[in-house]
């Protein structure tokens, strides 16, 4: 019972919510939460008490994302909170085509689908779909290795990096942020309060903690619709994901939640800049998963795919 109890005041401190709710808390979750939050993820909850342990706040936050960065893995899938996807699970973009091709030609070739997200063009007469600004991308195969399509949740995603759409102050929030902050454990929070904060376009990398991923790049999109921004959002995610060799990473539509892009426009943006990094950086990634949460975003992505990374030639399909 004196047990019980202290797990109980235990977890107050920790999710600051009032007894009364606690003791409604089914206790072998209780305990498991505890088993995953020790103390010191608790003094990392409060961000006061981390120097009862010794040594800087920084140096604590270091070693603990080392810690998870070094866990056996088995032991790490232990402390996961939600299912985990391994990378092999996410089909590429080539075998997704390959399995749902007869249904996303016939998504294709309805009119109203290439009226309003394609421009087809046939000037020099071999018909070519076209991006936003007129360009016509190649059939690649190996770049159509390198990007997937995956609707689901981002946190359960095991691989070398998560993309957060976060805010400036880094500090968590709604949407898929607060869904990273809540899967990786308050760790993270006390590492994103050291950052100083992220300016609209720019990224910054922490660990991922209890998250199955080993990294969050967390990135701040636009909120005024500003394109150029998005890009950089995109660009910047790309630069340190090469530049901490990590070789594959996964977006979330970024802005187009809470801070309203249209998502079809976000869409071309990250389809353009994906392809385009992969064209000039070809080596340095295994793959970019591009997570779609919403249906309606799934769709859109499906349409885009056959403009940014065709799978075949539009001649012999039309
Ligand atoms: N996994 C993958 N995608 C998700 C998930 C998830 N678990 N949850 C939501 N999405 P949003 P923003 C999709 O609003 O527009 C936060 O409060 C969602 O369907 O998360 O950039 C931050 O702190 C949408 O497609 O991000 C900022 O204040 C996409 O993620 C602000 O929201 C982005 O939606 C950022 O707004």
């Amino acid at each position: 019972m004196k047990r019980i109890n202290i797990l109980l005041i235990s977890l107050r401190n920790y999710t600051r919510l009032p007894a009364r709710q606690l003791i409604t808390c089914d206790l072998s979750r209780s305990l498991s939460h505890t088993e995953r939050f020790p103390p010191t993820y608790r003094s990392f909850g409060t961000l006061s008490t981390m120097s009862r342990t010794g040594g800087s706040k920084d140096e604590m936050i270091e070693k603990e994302k080392n810690k998870f960065l070094s866990m056996p893995l088995e032991q790490k899938r232990s402390l996961y909170k939600a299912p985990y996807v391994l990378l092999q699970a996410v089909q590429t973009w080539e075998d997704y085509f390959a399995k749902a091709k007869e249904r996303l030609r016939k998504q294709w070739s309805d009119v109203t689908c290439q009226m309003s997200l394609l421009k087809i063009a046939s000037d020099s007469g071999t018909p070519t779909r076209k991006d936003e600004s007129g360009k016509s991308y190649a059939v690649n195969p190996e770049l159509n290795k390198k990007v997937s399509l995956w609707a689901g949740n981002i946190t359960h995603l095991e691989i070398d990096a998560i993309v957060n759409a976060a805010n400036s102050r880094l500090l968590g929030g709604g949407g898929v942020d607060g869904a990273i902050h809540a899967a990786a454990g308050p760790a993270l929070k006390a590492e994103c309060a050291t950052l100083n904060g992220c300016v609209v376009g720019d990224a910054k990398i922490t660990g991922g903690y209890l998250l199955p991923a080993k990294h969050v790049i967390h990135t701040v999109g636009p909120q005024d619709g500003n394109g150029n921004h998005l890009e950089s959002c995109y660009k910047t995610c790309l630069r340190l994901l090469t530049k901490h060799h990590l070789r594959s990473v996964a977006f979330p539509c970024i802005s187009t939640g809470i801070y309203g892009f249209p998502p079809e426009g976000a869409a071309h943006i990250a389809l353009r800049t994906v392809r385009e990094f992969l064209e000039k950086n070809p080596q340095s990634v295994d793959r970019v998963i591009f997570c779609l949460f919403l249906p309606t975003d799934l769709n859109i992505y499906e349409n885009l795919m056959q403009v940014y990374f065709p799978v075949e030639d539009l001649k012999t399909n039309l």
